[in-house]
Formats: C-alpha cells, structure tokens, sequence
C-alpha cells in the first residue's frame, strides 16, 4: 500500500450526557480522526487519547503534534505491505499508542476495503454478533443511577458496569442489589483505591460482581496480584496493560483474571490480537473497553470484537447512549437481546459521514511526502 496522504481532524462534539469517571467529568469531547488516502481508497481511523492526561499520559494535545512530527511521516516515507506492518515502523517512538493506532487502525481500515473484505476478518475474526454491556459514570445521586440502570437494563444490555471510587461505592452496590439482585453487574475504579485499603475492598465480595475493573495504581501490575490474593472478585485490568508483555506477565502472577482491550490503550489492531492471543493461552476471557469514541472508532471496536476470545459483553453499545448523531451510517444499533449484529459488508461495514465530519471539524491538516 502507497499511503499518498494523511489527514488529521479535531472534531468537538457534545456528549447527550456528561461522563463521569473518579478523575474527573466531560461533557463533550475533543475527536481525533485521522483519514489516509492510500490505492484510490479511504481509511478512517480515531485516536481515543481524551481531553486531559488523566486516564494517559496521551491526551489530545499530545497526539496531534507526535502525529504531525513523527508518525505521519514515517507511514508516509515508502509503501507498506499491511496494517500489520505499521506497529514495526512506528517502534522509534516510544509510547503514544492513541496516536499509533489512529494511524494502524486507517491503514487495516484502508486494506479491507481496497481488498473488499470485511475489516472483522482481515482481523481473524469468527463472532456473528457480539454481547454489548453499559459503562455508566457516577451520577449527582444514587437515585438517578438507578434510573439510568433501569433504562439500560430496558434496552437489553447483558452486563451492567458502575463507576466507583472511595465515596461512591458500596452505597450504591448496597442499592443496587437490593432492587436488581440478580444482573451481571461489575464496577470499574480507575485506581481510585490503594493497597491499604484491603479491608475495604473486600468488602466488594458481598455484590456479587463479576469483575473489579483496574481497583489500583495505573502503572502497577505486581501489587493487584497480592489485591487478587485477598479478595474472591475477580479484578480485570484495564489502565495497567499497554501490550502483550503486559499481559502474559499479569496473567502469570495471577494479577488478574480478566483483561480489558482497548485497541488504542495497546497502540493498535496488532497488539490488540496479540494481546488476545496471550489471554487465550491463559485461558482468560477478555472484552472490548470503550473510550467514549465516535463512531469511526466504535466500528473499529466492533470488528476486534467478533475474536474468539472476547467472550463477556464490552463496553460497546449504542451510537445514540453518547450523540445526538453519530458521523457513521447507520448509527451503531443495539438490538433487544443485548447484541450488535455484524456486517459482511467489506470494511467497517459502516460508512463515515463527511457531511457531519465537516460540520464538527474546528481544526484540519493534510500531510504529504515531502
Ligand atoms: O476506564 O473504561 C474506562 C471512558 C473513558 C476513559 C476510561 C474508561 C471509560 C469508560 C467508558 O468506561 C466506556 C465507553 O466508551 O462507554
Ligand atoms: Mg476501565
């Protein structure tokens, strides 16, 4: 493939509801796609870096000028067999992973379509239709928690997810549970918890959950190992694992007993699979973490999706829970049954609406061979 030309886009679009995480609430979100122009045809793809340096250390104004300066510039210095090829040419740069699989993710987007194939199977996929689950934020009370619970739980989504930290916890599990005793529910911490908070920690394994989503630091794996030990909820990490080394050494230890994916928290498609592939040796189911994106990186996670492997409901739900319009065609639809119907269309199976890529877009830049 001859990559003729790279564009990068900041779309601002208001979130339908604010997200709020224990670092902190958004409101809209600064995206960050990356379109290439490669054989005579277009590939798309979003950088999920979000707007501070709180879930990374990448956020949006990081990645725009280490695209611009550095990798930009290496997919476009001489051809390239694949999407496969790119992780190898970007390994100068040491981390920036968002902003590598914005660029990974259009080259493999780009290759399914000009070879017509669905983007699902370039990537070695097997699943017909996918399991989606909810992320809900933490809310101004727990009553409209619990409304929003009851609406999700209306659509059809097969697991319900909670963000916690220290003040917004077991007494909302404790409400929870005793209106929905039964629903797979788990909760996702964002490190807002520490080692010396074991007692309180283990006081999770009365609800019941079916993980407890990266409880510690982000850059710590050894020590949710030790947590594992102490408490009979399975903890899935998500923060802690940038690649397949990650991984394989977590799982070893017994850090874990689920791993969440992000293709963009890994640096993209390639050492998503390889990280999917380390957990099914240890026999360890994974899903699909979301990063509030647009669509164009909704599509992209619902391909990654359809491995073996990722066996519980991910964080990939309807297009219309986070935008009053989506820019794919169709919008991401979420049946009654809690699944997301796949597409042998080739590519994404979804197609990107220009129309609305212009009408959000507040900053653009186009970058050539020079
Ligand atoms: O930890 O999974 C997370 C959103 C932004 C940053 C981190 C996370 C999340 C979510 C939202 O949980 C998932 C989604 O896109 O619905
Ligand atoms: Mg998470």
């Amino acid at each position: 493939m001859k990559i003729e030309s790279i564009t990068l886009r900041e779309l601002h679009i208001p979130l339908v509801h604010f997200f709020e995480t224990s670092f902190g609430r958004v409101y809209s979100r600064r995206v960050l796609l990356v379109s290439i122009e490669a054989d005579g045809v277009r590939g798309w793809g979003e950088c999920v870096a979000g707007e501070d340096p709180f879930y990374s250390p990448e956020w949006t104004e990081t990645a725009w000028p280490t695209i611009k300066t550095y990798l930009a510039p290496l997919l476009l210095e001489s051809a390239l067999d694949a999407g496969r090829d790119c992780a190898a040419r970007f390994a100068r740069v040491r981390g920036h992973r968002m902003s590598k699989a914005a660029l990974e993710n259009a080259v493999w987007d780009a290759e399914a379509r000009q070879k017509q194939i669905p983007l699902w199977k370039l990537l070695g996929g097997s699943r017909r239709d996918i399991a989606c689950g909810v992320s809900i934020g933490i809310q101004d009370s727990p009553e409209q928690l619990l409304e929003k619970i009851e609406t999700e739980l209306a659509a059809g989504y097969r697991r319900i997810k909670i963000k916690v930290k220290p003040d917004w916890d077991l007494n909302v599990l404790e409400k929870i549970r005793s209106r929905w005793a039964d629903i797979v529910l788990s909760v996702d911490a964002n490190s807002a918890y520490t080692l010396d908070e074991v007692e309180h920690l283990r006081k999770f394994d009365a609800f019941n959950l079916l993980m407890i989503e990266q409880p510690l630091w982000n850059d710590e794996i050894y020590l949710h190992a030790r947590l594992q030990k102490a408490i009979r909820t399975s903890i899935c990490l998500d923060e802690s694992i940038l690649n397949a080394r990650d991984a394989d050494f977590a799982l070893e230890i017994g850090a874990a007993r689920i791993l969440n994916i992000k293709v963009g928290r890994v640096g993209g498609f390639s050492e998503a699979k390889k990280v999917h592939d380390v957990a099914l040796q240890h026999k360890v189911p994974v899903w699909c973490g979301g990063m509030l994106e647009s669509g164009v990186g909704r599509a992209h996670n619902i391909a990654l999706s359809t491995l073996e492997n990722f066996r519980l409901p991910g964080d990939v739900s309807a297009s219309k829970r986070y935008w009053k319009e989506d820019i794919i065609d169709p919008e991401v639809e979420v049946r009654p049954d809690g699944t997301i119907a796949i597409s042998d269309e080739p590519g994404t199976g979804y197609q990107v609406r220009e129309d609305l890529v212009k009408k959000y877009t507040v900053h653009e830049e186009t970058f050539r061979k020079n």
